[in-house]
């Protein structure tokens, strides 16, 4: 095949690889939809993919990987980086040499056998300042599969690329060489967990992944390189890579805002994003679900652009009532793994809004008994697919300008405590919220006492690729750099909050965009808020309330618990402590002032 580039370093790079690993053939990918097709056929051949019935679901396959390998491994993921102050004590660290030299042994020959791809793919809309480029080397034809449809992959990249132009580089391999001639006869290809190594070098803005095939441990431009290394070169640049999807709401009047979101996994974020409202003449659309990448422009309001190209979203729980848009945009030319097939070849999982339909075929591909108390779809199982499926995508998605961002959210799952919203008083407060997020745990689920807290700051804690500290620190200092009124406002929101009974007090979904509401009018200087200790609150007439939610639970999760506040900030005191000394002052001090507010209150 001729090579269609001359980019010397990248050539270079790809023989190096070529020479360590082995490959049978080197392929590049042009990102064409004959590829994906033959990609998709070559793996349904080999009994890895399953076409579902083109009836029900054209141009859609299922694939069911192996059960060491069904979630990011983030006990497997390293930041390794020079010094091991600089991943800070959130990331697990090797030195470098020491990593390169376990992973060089792995990687020894780890392709033969088989072809290894060269993605070059591009973050974020070709030609925007914003963008980067990056290339994926690979022996996942899955993969390739998945990147054509979460990425901007092909010629145009290599375009942009020209013969010097910068890239990431992303090495990947699924860790299981073949015999020659040999292929993987349906079995899912990847290594034994102990093997699996997500490697990050942030100074050299290298990604070394190896041993596993899923999601974002081998779609290496979602949270690999769009987080992990874009936080640290937006550190070093001056910008935010954020784990924020983006929304644009529209009022009764036709204006529009876009507000940014970062909620940890699991909290709804897809859902959000294509949110329907229910009050009337509001409307919510998407720019992005998951990742946000935004800087500053000239004239100092702040702009985002979502770097990704489709949605890698939980299947699990998704239906018609908890995300509409989702299901239709999974209709057809979707790629889904670890979800559950149906006899008439569709698929089902836990959540789906309707019974199994008759009987199914369980994620690992067995005959599913409904009374063994196990699940059918696996809890992560996903859907991909292209974002221009979505019927509510905004038509500035792809603005290589980005969509000026009027508001930021924060939020966990807080069944008690925090109230519904809170807007925090300027910046620095807000980069405080932010720092605070996490979900409380179950007993049940982590073996730790009920209404444990696991923090995830600014839903980051798995996707900073350097030190939480320097990262608050980061934000507080490109805050500090512009005009105040031009700063997007900041809010903690959550829709979790539960009563002494167990009950939610918010129904949640769709009844948020009364939230939402609330939040596009105080970024217009409107919205009635009263000031608390916790920062400004809706007046009780300022949201208006869910016929399904009583004035007394309303009011409940509009007001301050004054004694739950002051147990919350023992605990913020022993997360911000075991963050060590890189924690900035201004974080302590904001956290004094709430201790104060409240002991005022
Ligand atoms: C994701 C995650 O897959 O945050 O997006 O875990
Ligand atoms: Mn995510």
């Amino acid at each position: 095949m001729a090579i269609p580039c001359r980019h010397a370093k990248l050539l270079a790079w790809i023989e190096d690889v070529a020479r360590l690993t082995g490959p049978d053939r080197i392929e590049w990918c042009d990102g064409s939809p004959d590829e994906y097709d033959r990609m998709l056929a070559m793996m349904e051949a080999d009994g890895l993919a399953v076409m579902l019935n083109p009836a029900k679901r054209p141009g859609c396959y299922l694939f069911r990987s192996d059960p060491s390998d069904v979630a990011r491994v983030e006990n497997r993921t390293f930041i390794a980086s020079r010094c091991r102050e600089d991943a800070g004590p959130t990331n697990n660290w090797v030195a470098p040499d020491e990593l390169k030299a376990t992973l060089r042994r792995l990687y020894d020959g780890c392709m033969r056998g088989r072809t290894m791809y060269v993605i070059p793919f591009s973050m974020g809309p070709l030609g925007s300042d914003i963008s980067r480029v990056g290339v994926e080397l690979t022996d996942s034809p899955y993969v390739v599969a998945n990147m054509h449809l979460m990425t901007r992959v092909g010629d145009g990249v290599i375009r942009v690329l020209g013969e010097d132009g910068d890239f990431i580089a992303c090495l990947h391999s699924v860790g299981k060489p073949l015999p020659r001639g040999g292929t993987d006869g349906g079995t899912w290809p990847c290594a034994p967990l102990a093997d699996k190594y997500i490697a990050h070098f942030p100074e050299e803005r290298l990604i070394w992944s190896y041993g596993s095939g899923y999601g974002g441990n081998a779609l290496l431009g979602k949270k690999c390189l769009a987080l992990r290394i874009a936080s640290v070169a937006a550190r070093d640049e001056g910008w935010l890579a954020e784990h924020m999807l983006i929304l644009k709401i529209t009022n009764p009047e036709g204006q529009h805002k876009y507000i940014a979101a970062a909620f940890p996994s699991a909290c709804g974020k897809t859902n959000l994003a294509m949110l329907v409202p229910t009050l009337p003449g509001w409307t919510v659309e998407t720019i992005g679900d998951d990742i946000a990448w935004m800087r500053f422009d000239e004239s100092g309001y702040l702009h985002a652009i979502n770097p990704e190209n489709g949605f890698f979203g939980v299947a699990t729980g998704t239906s018609a009532d908890s995300n509409p848009s989702a299901m239709q945009c999974i209709h057809r030319n979707t790629i889904f793994t670890n979800v559950a097939l149906t006899e008439d070849g569709d698929v089902w999982w836990e959540g789906i809004g309707y019974p199994p339909p008759g009987r199914l075929t369980d994620w690992q591909g067995n005959a599913w008994d409904p009374d063994s108390g196990k699940p059918a779809a696996h809890p992560n199982a996903r859907f991909t697919v292209p974002a221009n499926q979505c019927p509510v995508i905004a038509p500035e998605w792809r603005d290589p300008r980005g969509v000026r961002i009027s508001a930021i959210l924060f939020g966990g799952r807080r069944p008690t405590t925090v109230p519904l919203v809170h807007e925090a008083f300027d910046w620095s407060h807000g980069v405080f919220l932010g720092s605070t997020v996490g979900s409380e745990v179950t007993a049940a689920a982590l073996d730790l006492p009920a209404g444990t807290v696991r923090r995830d700051p600014m839903a980051m804690l798995p996707f900073c690729g350097y030190h939480m500290g320097d990262y608050f620190q980061h934000w507080l200092d490109v805050g500090a750099r512009q005009a105040p009124e031009k700063l997007p406002r900041i809010f903690f929101v959550n829709w979790f909050r539960k009563g002494e009974d167990g009950r939610w007090l918010w129904p949640g979904y769709g009844e948020n965009g009364r939230v939402l509401a609330w939040i596009y009018d105080r970024c217009d200087g409107r919205g009635a808020a009263r000031t608390t200790p916790l920062g400004l609150m809706p007046t009780m007439e300022a949201i208006e309330r869910p016929d399904v939610v009583g004035h007394e639970d309303m009011a409940e999760i509009l007001s301050v618990d004054r004694e739950a506040w002051l147990r919350e900030v023992v605990l913020i005191r022993e997360h911000y402590e075991q963050l060590g000394d890189r924690l900035p002052a201004r974080l302590w001090a904001e956290l004094a002032g709430l201790e104060e507010r409240l002991r005022d209150a």
